[in-house]
């Protein structure tokens, strides 16, 4: 008895590893695509989720604590303070279902001002941050369970294994700002999908506001930014037999007015050639990648955008200094 139950937890996880090393295979296939492509072409670029492997969110953590990164204390603020009245206005939540959710940590706020909660779904790219986010918030939590998805929400189109139940999203961080216009709008579609009819979803947002706030938010003084900037080009010579010499490229935030949001490049400081997977790319002095975008928006204009998407607008909070926005949302 004792050994069939051994021999089956072992088959278990044999099988939940080999899942595990045929997902990374997949994802470093799709690494490998996406460099190649975005340096071949012309504006260079690179999408941003691949700044996420252990390194990048272990660096985007320490991001949050920077002295001039004001959305992380702001958006914690704003849940610490308007928590019960979310809860209220979410109504029955059986299952909270999070894009993004990284370390968790702002999660745990919602988690208790909502009563009666039996699943927490969150899903993130970064697969060991994930798992082991997971597992501490699973032991922080009697009676709730936690079933992490590893994946690209932009791709996720269905929950693998949730209950039925009453959901309510999660979007936090003001992660939906790195998407693009159209992406965002193809995101809030499919996720209207995903939660389903009458959902609620609550969505983190970063506000318009003056060049000398937003501005070293992406360029701290001690070049943490800078250094999660360059993780790609660190990412690229671990995974993908890369050379680049990461001291000859330098991280740049610029603002783009027309566009309403911050651009973020790597620049190339001299002519130089590297090569990934055997490729050769040649750089002028100058010559930029582009590796993120964080669009900015004022509260109508995010309403607006959620209106167009499938979801109805319930409630919107701001901080006193206009800083950032939380978003309340219910499937239209
Ligand atoms: N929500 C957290 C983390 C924000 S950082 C917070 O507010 O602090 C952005 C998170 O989204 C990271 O954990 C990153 O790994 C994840 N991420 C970025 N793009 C993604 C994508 N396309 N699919 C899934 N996860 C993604
Ligand atoms: C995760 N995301 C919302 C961050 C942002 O503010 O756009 C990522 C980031 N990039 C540089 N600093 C922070």
């Amino acid at each position: 008895m004792a050994s069939d139950i051994s021999s089956t937890l072992a088959e278990g996880r044999t099988s939940a590893s080999s899942a595990k090393s045929t997902r990374r295979e997949a994802e470093t296939a799709e690494f490998a695509q996406a460099v190649l492509a975005g340096l071949a072409r012309r504006p260079r670029s690179i999408p941003s989720r691949f700044l996420y492997d252990a390194v990048g969110s272990a660096l985007f953590e320490d991001i949050t604590r920077l002295k001039e990164y004001y959305p992380t204390r702001t958006e914690t603020a704003l849940l610490e303070t308007y928590g019960a009245a979310i809860a209220r206005l979410a109504g029955d939540v059986d299952i909270l279902v999070e894009f993004g959710s990284g370390s968790s940590r702002k999660t745990r706020l919602l988690i208790d001002a909502l009563d009666g909660l039996d699943t927490y779904i969150p899903i993130d790219v970064s697969e060991s941050f994930l798992t082991e986010a997971a597992r501490r918030l699973e032991a922080e939590h009697d009676g709730l369970t936690v079933k992490p998805l590893v994946g690209d929400f932009t791709r996720t189109r269905h929950l693998a294994g949730a209950p039925r139940g009453q959901k309510l999203g999660f979007f936090s961080g003001s992660t939906i700002g790195n998407l693009t216009h159209e992406e965002a709008r193809d995101f809030l579609v499919n996720a209207a999908h995903l939660l389903g009819r009458n959902s609620a979803f609550l969505i983190g947002v970063d506000l318009k506001k003056s060049l000398d706030i937003l501005l070293p938010a992406y360029d701290d003084d001690d070049g943490v930014t800078a250094s999660f900037s360059l993780n790609m080009l660190a990412r690229i010579n671990r995974e993908l037999d890369g050379d680049f010499d990461i001291g000859s490229f330098a991280h740049r935030a610029v603002y783009n007015d027309a566009k309403g949001r911050i651009e973020i490049y790597l620049e190339s400081l001299t002519e130089q050639t590297v090569q990934v997977r055997a490729r050769r790319f040649s750089f002028d002095k100058g010559e930029r990648i582009h590796t993120e975008n964080s669009h900015k928006y004022s509260v109508p204009e995010f309403q607006a955008l959620a209106s167009s998407s499938g979801w109805r607008p319930v409630e919107a909070w701001t901080d006193d200094d206009r800083l950032f926005s939380l978003h309340l949302l219910r499937c239209a």
